[in-house]
């Protein structure tokens, strides 16, 4: 696995969290510290760590957890989005959309080119795309053999020259070669005749210019740690299709540090490097990287978690605002019923602020699927001032609307009365048990409460 002792030692300040009884500031400082020890041991540049640890410090003390989630859990998700934060957020795959799609891979000597391009022509084999390989590495003795035997057995296509002395040449001749034979991507590995950067990235232009790949990856050696930044930022700087492959994380210890260092710069990480073999290259996903690197099964579910309680919590301060401002029509109502029908809990939650719930019959809360979709009927029957302003619904409206929606004129009154109801009971909540109510879901303030 990539980055084991850094993912042991941050799974390790998570487990120490996990089991304390109660969470307080000198524990939460002491998590930050021992995180802040495992990415400096992993190399990750000391203005990153103290960034990284001051955002995961402050939110673990400002932020308050959602109802029904537990300190503890709420601050594992804390770390777990600094962390990925850390790491880019997002995926960035490779995208093959123009057929042929040129690829050309460049980085300084042994830092894993030839390894990756073979791993990477393997990848895109797996998922259904005809690849072409071109060595146009004219320095490495036994280059074009080193790729032969790596891609051989798969049956993947190589296009070389031992003899040739002219890199520029052979990699236009490759790409041209693999453009006559219906190919969907040719990847080109070149020589890794450079030792820093400078000389890399000139040459990086000069076959670019005549090959013109839709995509340049930078491969980088994990082990180099933090010195990883120098390398990206010269080369995201050169050229805007640029992308990046950091190698050998397996059994690095530096590894976490050119991950990050690399994040840093902007400059997007499509696949990592985790062993020598054919098939160990992987997708960089930060999200997936980091719940697997923090060795907890269960993030996903509870990050799942906290997502569809914060997607309620969105609903409800809607509609709280909603009432606020006085205004409750039918067309609320419904909306009402159906997220209340989704959700449930509102009643538990009112029950929480003393002197609430006792006051809430059930009915007024919930209504079954089907006398919603009967509710939904009735509407579908009312003009949209009706809708505004059921005040007006008399007899003869109600018996119209009765005949128009197949319904009878009881089951409209029985709309009205659940209306009526619902109305009464927000009327009721006075505006200070709203605003305590609002405080204590963590909604932030209303409209100037
Ligand atoms: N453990 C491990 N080793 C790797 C990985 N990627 C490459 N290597 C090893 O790194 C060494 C150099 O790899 P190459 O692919 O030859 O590197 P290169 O950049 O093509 O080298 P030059 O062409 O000479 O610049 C080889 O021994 C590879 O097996 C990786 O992800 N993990
Ligand atoms: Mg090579």
């Amino acid at each position: 696995m990539a980055l084991e002792k850094l993912g042991k030692a941050l799974s390790d300040a998570l487990r120490k969290l996990a089991r304390s009884s109660s969470v307080d500031e000198a524990l939460i400082k002491e998590i930050v510290r021992d995180i802040q020890r495992a990415l400096l041991q992993a190399d990750v540049n000391v203005k990153l760590v103290l960034q990284l640890t001051k955002n995961i410090e402050r939110r673990a003390l400002e932020e308050k957890p959602p109802a029904g989630v537990t300190t503890k859990e709420y601050l594992i998700k804390v770390v777990y989005e600094e962390l990925t934060k850390f790491l880019g957020t997002e995926a960035r795959p490779l995208e093959i959309k123009e057929k042929p799609t040129v690829l050309l891979t460049v980085g300084i000597q042994g830092s894993g080119k030839t390894t990756t391009v073979a791993k990477l022509a393997r990848y895109l084999q797996k998922r259904g795309y005809r690849v072409g390989l071109v060595c146009a590495d004219t320095w490495r003795p036994g280059a074009y053999y080193q790729l032969k035997q790596l891609v051989e057995p798969f049956g993947i296509e190589l296009f070389g020259n031992p003899d040739e002395k002219d890199a520029v040449k052979l990699a236009r001749e490759g790409v041209e070669h693999f453009k006559k034979r219906d190919v969907d991507v040719i990847i080109v590995d070149s020589a890794g005749r450079h030792k820093e950067e400078k000389g890399l990235i000139e040459e990086m232009r000069e076959i670019s210019s005549t090959i013109n790949p839709h995509e340049v990856i930078l491969v980088i050696d994990g082990t180099i740690g933090q010195q990883a930044y120098n390398q990206a930022m010269a080369f995201k700087e050169a050229t805007p299709i640029g992308s990046i492959i950091v190698t050998k994380l397996d059994g690095s210890a530096k590894g976490g540090g050119a991950l990050s260092a690399v994040a840093a710069t902007g400059a997007p990480i499509k696949f990592i490097g985790v062993g020598e073999r054919i098939d160990d290259l992987e997708p960089f996903d930060p999200k997936r990287f980091v719940s697997r690197l923090l060795g907890m099964g269960d993030i996903e579910g509870l990050l799942q978690k906290l997502e569809e309680l914060q997607k309620e919590q969105e609903i409800r301060e809607e509609d709280f605002e909603k009432f606020l401002k006085g205004r409750f029509t039918l067309k609320d109502m419904y909306t009402q019923l159906e997220a209340m029908q989704k959700m449930g809990p509102l009643k538990q939650i009112l029950q929480m602020i003393p002197g609430m719930g006792y006051s809430l019959p059930d009915d007024a809360l919930r209504v079954g699927e089907e006398k919603l979709k009967k509710f939904r009927v009735i509407m579908d029957s009312m003009t949209e001032e009706e809708l505004e302003n059921p005040q007006i619904l008399n007899y003869s409206r109600i018996k119209r609307i009765a005949r128009g929606s197949g319904t009878s004129t009881a089951e409209v009154k029985e709309l009205i009365n659940q209306y009526n109801q619902m109305k009464k009971m927000f009327k009721s909540m006075n505006k200070r048990k709203l605003a305590k109510l609002a405080k204590k879901m963590n909604f932030g303030t209303f409209g100037g409460f």
